[in-house]
């Protein structure tokens, strides 16, 4: 059994899968902390986890024929200034389980919970490129990087993004060593993983092996045939994976933490909490949320502090305290947000709705009970 020698987990995680190893905190759990503890950080592994040693660990990054290859040690990559960071990680298939409910996906079957935060430091990506020699070209380039983790033909994860974020500092991607001050626990990518500010949880590589730049993106599996969204006209007989981008920046989300669907609620006054977050640095700027499947709606109070402009890599935790209008017996509640760009989600999921169940963003309703 290759996941023999897989970590032990949070008994409180939800586990969709266990060979390989995915995972999401409860919604309850999920948005109790702004910066969510490392034990119940959602899990998202394709192959069992690598088990790595510090001492001998090197990061193999290849130079331009003008520069210099790099072989890093952890040390090495201590030596770069390291940048500490707050980012919100959301895999693509983030809500895949209300597409699945509309009409069959393939893919895992992930609530509200495939998302979460944390503090990340490291060394900055550009000054480990600019090290190696690496400059911004003219043409196009991509940044493609290999997990230490592979399949039984030896195949490894790979993934990539465009040259142009990985060598500009304001997009602060990093090569992390640090989750919320503590050495990557080995899920989440120890020694080493990749951290892509504002961008689908896919390219954040973990247990980084090697970083190329190359003319074309990653050839892997997981760049070229997975993480793309198509129209819901496409089935698996016509899909054509060349024929749209891989996803980068993910679109404006948000969801409704409690109370949770068929859960029963007190009259007189109920607290609706939940968590809002947008790709690419865009800020949410506000989220708004219905007692009545949409027809009325009132403005959630946003927690925590505003972010930076154009960097707001990071979801805001949301908190409306609503009055249960007399005599109601039940309530559709509904949330949605809108990002400094006034994105905003769609009411529903048959317009998004893709063969892969991806990109998951509906509005996000929740069903309850009023008690009498
Ligand atoms: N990196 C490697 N090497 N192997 C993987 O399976 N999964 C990716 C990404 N990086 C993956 C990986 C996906 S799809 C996601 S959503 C995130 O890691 C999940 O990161 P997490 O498990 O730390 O939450
Ligand atoms: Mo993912």
């Amino acid at each position: 059994d290759p996941y023999s020698d897989d970590p032990v987990r949070h008994p409180a995680l939800k586990v969709n899968s266990q060979r390989p190893f995915n995972a999401e905190p409860p919604p309850e759990l999920l948005t109790e902390n702004y910066i969510t503890p490392n034990p119940i950080f959602f899990t998202r592994n394709h192959l069992p986890v690598p088990n790595l040693d510090p001492e001998t660990y090197r990061l193999h990054v290849v130079g331009p024929p003008e520069g210099q290859s790099l072989s890093l040690s952890l040390n090495d990559l201590y030596q770069f200034p390291k940048h500490e960071i707050t980012v919100t990680l959301q895999c693509a298939g983030n809500r895949r389980s209300e597409m699945t409910r509309f009409k069959e996906v393939k893919g895992l079957e992930w609530n509200t919970g495939a998302i979460s935060t944390a503090r990340w430091a490291g060394a900055r990506l550009c000054d480990v490129l600019a090290k190696a020699g690496h400059q911004l070209c003219e043409t196009e380039a991509h940044v493609c990087f290999e997990g230490l983790d592979s399949d039984p033909t030896g195949t490894a994860y790979g993934a990539s993004i465009p040259l142009a974020r990985a060598m500009d500092p304001e997009a602060e991607v990093l090569l992390a060593y640090e989750m919320n001050g503590q050495p990557l626990p080995r899920d989440h990518g120890f020694p080493v993983r990749v951290v892509v500010p504002g961008v689908v949880g896919a390219r954040h590589v973990k247990w980084l092996g090697k970083v190329s730049v190359e003319p074309e993106e990653s050839y892997s599996h997981w760049q070229r045939r997975d993480y793309k969204g198509f129209s819901p006209s496409v089935d698996w007989d016509t899909v054509d994976f060349d024929s749209a981008p891989s996803i980068q920046e993910l679109p404006v989300q948000s969801a409704i933490t409690e109370p949770k669907d068929g859960e029963t609620v007190q009259s007189g006054e109920v607290t609706i909490k939940g968590y809002a977050w947008s790709g690419g640095g865009r800020a949410v700027v506000r989220v708004d949320v219905s007692l009545d499947g949409g027809l009325t709606w009132q403005v959630a109070e946003l927690d925590g502090e505003e972010p930076r402009p154009r960097k707001a890599w990071a979801w805001r935790l949301w908190q409306l305290q609503a009055s249960v209008p007399a005599g109601k017996k039940e309530l559709n509640i509904v949330c949605k947000a809108v990002d400094d760009s006034y994105n905003v989600q769609p009411d529903t999921v048959a317009p998004i709705w893709n063969l892969r169940g991806v990109l998951s963003n509906a509005w996000h309703r929740v069903h309850v009970r009023v008690a009498p």
